[in-house]
């Protein structure tokens, strides 16, 4: 991709652990990019002025063409930036690292380590903080109920790093591949639990310590060593704020010439439709609406009008509704 940092701006902020999966990839990647960060609470005018009303973090731009949610971002950069890419290459590894990423972002592991937040927590003392992300989530962010859901979770994390010590890492391998680096299946199994590691009071360590789970404790740590290497060869990531990003990704071509479209997908929606896209399990209340130009069982993409300049706005299919708007409005399907 032409342009400055190869043409990637990335929206984030730093304690976002969906972000943390997109910062690691580019940082073992040692790939260029710049940076917009952003507030942890809405609004996020910066996002506004490139076209998106997706909530959620990470975004990622590659030129003109804009990436929401963590899986279709680390997929297109996999694609788009193919030499020494760090995805799976045989099929039972891309069945590990396809299930890993399931298991964490669409099976519940994160959600469970998201209940297992710290009712101490200052944050969850800051009124704007909770409903903003009772907004998020579309569940009370209420302390009591914090510690109520607390059992269930620790049960279920408890149980995740008893899979991982049991089944991937017990036969004392460094990496969930037995590669010789860490990769993208390493990225996509690690993410969840080194954050609840980092985040003091989360987990309960009489049950979860380096003693009863050494091999994913010993693994977390490796992890983190590779990242800081990395991290100190890989280019600094340039930082814009929001008006020099927005003009750098307005002026930019598009990183995708060719969109594919699949005619006979089982939603019967016609190429150049006005469509409505937004998730259906967090931050649902917010819409992008536009044209849609390119469809496939794994991805849709919308063209939007900044100022008059065309964007497009991809996102993938799973945990996604795509929703006809007729002429006057929308209607559900
Ligand atoms: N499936 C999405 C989930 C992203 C997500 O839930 N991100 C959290 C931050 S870790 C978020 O957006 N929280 C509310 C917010 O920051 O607005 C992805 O993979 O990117």
């Amino acid at each position: 991709m032409d342009g400055p940092n190869n043409g990637i701006v990335l929206y984030h902020y730093s304690f976002s652990p969906y972000a943390r999966r997109v910062l690691w990839y580019l940082a073992l990647r040692g790939i260029d990019y710049a940076e917009c960060k952003q507030p942890p609470t809405m609004p996020r005018p910066d996002l506004k002025a490139i076209g998106v009303n997706y909530r959620r973090i990470p975004i990622l731009a590659i030129g003109r063409d804009i990436y929401s949610d963590s899986r279709i971002i680390l997929r297109k950069l996999e694609e788009l930036f193919p030499d020494e890419a760090l995805g799976a290459t045989t099929p039972e590894g891309k069945a590990i690292q396809k299930f890993l990423e399931i298991w964490t972002v669409e099976a519940g592991i994160f959600v469970r380590a998201s209940q297992l937040i710290p009712t101490s927590m200052p944050l969850l003392n800051d009124p704007k903080f909770i409903s903003d992300r009772e907004e998020y989530s579309g569940r009370s962010w209420n302390k009591d109920q914090i510690a109520a859901n607390r059992p269930e979770a620790v049960a279920a994390i408890r149980n995740g790093f008893k899979f991982l010590e049991t089944t991937l890492l017990a036969d004392g391998r460094n990496w969930v591949l037995k590669t010789d680096k860490p990769t993208l299946a390493d990225i996509e199994a690690i993410w969840t639990f080194d954050w609840l590691n980092g985040l003091k009071g989360g987990l309960p360590r009489e049950l979860i310590s380096e003693k009863s789970y050494p091999k994913v404790f010993a693994w977390i740590a490796r992890f983190n060593d590779a990242l800081k290497t990395a991290k100190g060869q890989a280019p600094k990531p340039v930082t814009l704020d929001g008006g020099a990003a927005a003009q750098r990704i307005l002026k930019a071509s598009f990183a995708e010439k060719n969109l594919s479209f699949d005619p006979a997908d089982p939603l019967g929606l016609q190429q150049g439709a006005e469509v409505e896209v937004f998730p259906i399990d967090s931050g649902s209340r917010h819409h992008d609406r536009g044209r849609l130009v390119g469809l496939t069982d794994d991805e849709v993409v919308l063209s939007t009008q900044v100022k008059a300049t065309e964007v497009r706005l991809h996102f993938p299919r799973t945990g996604f509704r795509i929703k006809a708007v007729s002429a006057g409005g929308s209607f559900k399907l």
